[in-house]
């Protein structure tokens, strides 16, 4: 299966890993914007070396209780990061963001995945990506991202999750986006307790079903602390583990923090499948 996506074609015979850069002020520099754009682009090239074989770049953090960046300010931070990174990384460039704004302006800027954690429901989002040749990864969320954590409720989360998806799929198919270009991520984390996030990893191979390749994020994630009981720097282990399951169940990209570690458990994976 391809994965049609800017100027690459991601062969997903084999799995992949996508390497987070968070672009944000660096509080210890007094080297202004400059400086903060500096440090993402070098652990980006950093990443690449230790097998990423995507980059996912986001400016604002999604997590339940961040502060909201307002739009200036996220296209500052990474807009110039991936006019930095296009002509060199070497590998596609993905924008993490649900801003068409930011979606324009990071297409402009040479990215070449749009990984949107509201699946392109905001206004003109789906004409953005229809009218560019970018890939993107639509993803599940229950509820607003301010509030999806205040009382995620599920009759079957695997089935409300797949339904999402294959809607979200249609409508960009709709749009003229061609499947090709399109993954796809139950978001892990996003509108879910514990247990309907160990029933979506549990059921993961189900997903398979909507005939697109699936993208997991569940690096450092909170769920991972809640069964392991260690904080977000102590969740190595447990983010490899999540990451082998992943795969093994039939993700063909995992979302992480720690490329080295789990390029190299992937090679393991991958010797069997
Ligand atoms: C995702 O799953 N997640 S941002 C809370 C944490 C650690 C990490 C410490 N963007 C996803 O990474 N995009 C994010 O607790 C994403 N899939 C896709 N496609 C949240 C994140 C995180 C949150």
């Amino acid at each position: 299966m391809q994965f049609i996506c800017g100027q690459y074609q991601l062969d997903l015979s084999r799995p992949h890993v996508m390497g987070i850069v968070n672009v944000t002020p660096d509080s210890f520099s007094d080297g202004g914007k400059f400086a903060s754009t500096e440090k993402a682009v070098e652990h980006a090239l950093r990443l690449v070396e230790e097998g990423a074989s995507i980059l996912d770049i986001g400016g604002e953090s999604t997590r339940p209780g961040a502060t909201p960046v307002p739009l200036d300010e996220e296209l500052e931070r990474v807009i110039p990061v991936i006019e930095r990174l296009a002509p060199i990384a070497g590998v596609p460039l993905s924008i993490d963001t649900y801003k068409p704004e930011v979606m324009r302006a990071a297409i402009v800027a040479g990215a070449d995945i749009v990984n949107d954690v509201l699946a392109l429901r905001e206004p003109h989002a789906l004409e953005i990506v229809a009218n560019s040749n970018v890939g993107v990864c639509l993803m599940h969320v229950q509820g607003t991202l301010q509030t999806m954590q205040d009382d995620p409720q599920y009759a079957d989360a695997v089935a409300e999750v797949s339904a999402f998806l294959a809607e979200r799929l249609s409508a960009a198919n709709k749009a003229g986006i061609v499947s090709e270009r399109i993954v796809l991520d139950p978001g892990f984390g996003f509108g879910k307790r514990t247990i309907h996030n160990v029933e979506l990893l549990h059921g993961l191979e189900s997903f398979a079903a909507l005939g697109r390749p699936l993208l997991v994020g569940l690096s450092r994630k909170s769920i991972l602390g809640k069964l392991v009981g260690a904080d977000v720097e102590q969740r190595l282990y447990a983010s490899l583990s999540a990451s082998v399951i992943s795969v093994m169940k039939g993700a063909k990209i995992v979302r992480v923090h720690d490329v080295k570690a789990t390029a190299e458990a992937l090679k393991v994976v991958a010797a069997i499948l």
